[in-house]
């Protein structure tokens, strides 16, 4: 439908609501936003769907969530008719199940692909979001769902000479469809963080050479993937809405096996939880290691006792002491940055084609025609590849520079961190609701389950507004100062808001820092999310529709 309104242009369409991203999420949000019967559109910058699982196609990728869980739980016929292969899903088995999902709903056909939003603008006068985007396209909805995701502007080191290089440059979160030549080449890898951690094997498998510079050392723990078990999958889709309702009951939205012992570290003797702590490294349960004792998590002296056991299984694993060393984290808490899980990380450096640079020590100084020049050497290379991470949390809002009520910036608003209520609202930014915004769980916890409740808690409130005829809904800098004190005192209770990494900002430079998540967990998230629903949204901005009089309606003398 094209209409002609003199703020948005000649040519702008009209919807109830615009999502932006088909990622699981926004894909999500366009399957319900339908159902309802209302005008949506969703606006996608890359070619396909699933977002995260779209772009992050290097060799390697994989999601640390096992697939019974990590998928969707809307229609019980999809979660019963779909098999996944692997306990921990690869990206192109991520991304085929994104395909299913669009073909099965026919979400293609409201998806505008290769769009990518370049505006973002509330429009006071008449309650509507204008839409730009870098095609050229405008669209004017009352609502717009920013589904843009948690880690999708990639970071990129400001190193001088990048433009110089002469061999091929990769980020991996901008991977290539075709993929990238790795074979016989010699290749440098910058970032140990979970994707360097990935891709790792991957690459020293067919390369002729892989230096990897590290700045800073991970915890990894081994994934011990596997084909998944087929009774495993019978059992869990015997039982797959009761087990659904469990997940959104837990701290994580995860279900965790009964390995945890639930007890302090300090009830056992030094011999005991050497043994308790092996018997959970070899589980096969992934990151629920760290959740091994009650205790590591908030008491330092617990945390260094786990964290010693996993430094001792690196320098048992890898044969070179020296590198060993190097490979041991050493400044901050295990847990403190996201834990990896990983498929031969630490044995990769055992190979003779392998090579570990600290560039902690001895920084990055240029990119030359020829490699990386360190402060110590130089290092030729024919392809590097940046695994240096995101720019995460509010680099996707940020990037589209929305202006909300009086042209106010988000920019400005969140020049001292983002600030939002539940991580759905910001102030000043009315009928804008985000998906695992800054201040959710997003990131710590089952981003797909979590993604759907959010949509669900944001379908319910429009349902509401709606209803009551309200025409412009937000939230205040009151509210959003309630809830940073909430995301704050859970922050105190933890050793992320204490440790530099993407998780504060840090990564960054000049971004503020702040846990840029709610830790307080999932289940009392969705409570207080639900509470502020059945109170009726109280101490939200609500503003009624303006009433449009009909031609038989008599003005009262
Ligand atoms: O990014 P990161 P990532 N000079 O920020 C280094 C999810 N994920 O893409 O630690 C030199 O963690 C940086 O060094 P340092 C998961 O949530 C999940 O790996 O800042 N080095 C670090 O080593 C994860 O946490 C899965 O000192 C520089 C690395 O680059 C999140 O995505 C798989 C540098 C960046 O690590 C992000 O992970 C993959 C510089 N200027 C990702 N700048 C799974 O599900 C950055 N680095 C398993």
């Amino acid at each position: 439908m094209s209409t002609s309104t003199p703020e948005a242009g000649p040519t702008a369409e009209h919807f109830d609501a615009v999502v932006i991203g088909a990622g699981f999420s926004g894909m999500y949000a366009l399957h319900r936003l339908r159902q309802q019967g209302r005008r949506v559109v969703c606006v996608e910058a890359g070619d396909g769907v699933g977002g995260t699982w779209y772009w992050n196609r290097y060799p390697g990728a994989r999601v640390d969530i096992e697939s019974m869980q990590y998928s969707y739980s809307f229609d019980e016929e999809l979660q019963q008719e779909w098999s996944w292969s692997e306990h921990f899903s690869p990206q192109p088995d991520l991304e085929a199940y994104a395909n299913h999902v669009a073909d099965r709903f026919d979400l293609r056909e409201d998806i505008r692909f290769e769009t990518r939003v370049n505006e973002l603008t509330f429009d006071d006068t008449v309650d509507k979001w204008t839409v730009g985007t870098a095609s050229g396209d405008r669209f004017v909805a009352t609502y717009v769902i920013a589904a843009t995701g948690s880690l999708d502007v990639s970071n990129v080191p400001d190193w001088p000479g990048l433009d110089r290089f002469r061999g091929q440059a990769y980020h991996t979160s901008r991977w290539p469809k075709e993929g990238a030549e790795l074979a016989g080449k010699r290749v440098g890898l910058i970032g140990t963080g979970s994707t360097g951690i990935q891709i790792t094997p991957e690459i020293a498998a067919v390369a002729e050479h892989l230096t990897a510079f590290q700045r800073t050392p991970n915890f990894s723990l081994p994934a011990r993937n596997r084909r998944l078990d087929p009774d495993y999958e019978r059992e869990w889709k015997a039982d797959y809405p009761e087990r659904r309702k469990q997940i959104l009951g837990t701290h994580g939205a995860v279900l965790m096996s009964n390995a945890a012992e639930q007890r302090s570290i300090f009830d056992y003797t030094a011999e005991e939880r050497e043994e308790v702590m092996e018997r959970a490294w070899n589980a096969r349960n992934g990151l629920e290691f760290i959740r091994t004792f009650t205790d590591t998590s908030s008491d330092p002296k617990a945390n260094e006792i786990l964290a010693e056991f996993v430094r001792n299984k690196i320098r048992s694993i890898v044969h070179d002491p020296e590198t060993a060393e190097l490979l041991c984290p050493k400044t901050y808490p295990i847990g403190g940055k996201r834990i990896c899980i990983d498929s031969g990380y630490y044995e990769t450096f055992n190979r003779d084609n392998v090579t570990l640079v600290d560039i902690r020590t001895h920084p990055i100084e240029e990119v030359t025609e020829s490699g990386i020049r360190t402060t110590e050497a130089e290092h030729d290379l024919d392809v590097i590849i940046f695994a240096t991470g995101f720019d995460a949390m509010t680099g996707s809002m940020l990037r589209m520079d929305p202006t909300g009520v009086d042209g106010a910036r988000l920019a400005d608003h969140w020049a001292d961190g983002p600030r939002t209520v539940f991580g759905l609202m910001t102030a000043g930014f009315p009928n804008l609701f985000m998906v695992h915004g800054p201040g959710s769980p997003s990131v710590l916890a089952q981003m797909i389950t979590t993604g759907e409740w959010q949509v669900d808690w944001i379908l319910r409130t429009i349902d509401h507004l709606d209803e009551n005829g309200i025409s412009r809904f937000g939230v205040t800098p009151a509210q959003e100062s309630e809830w940073a004190g909430e995301v704050d005192t859970a922050a105190s209770r933890t050793m992320h808001a204490r440790t530099d990494s993407w998780y504060t900002g840090a990564n960054i430079p000049g971004k503020p820092r702040a846990l840029l998540m709610y830790v307080g967990g999932f289940q009392r998230y969705s409570d207080l999310c639900t509470r502020a629903a059945e109170e009726g949204y109280t101490g939200f901005e609500m503003k009624q529709r303006a009433l449009t009089l009909g031609p038989n309606h008599q003005t009262p003398q």
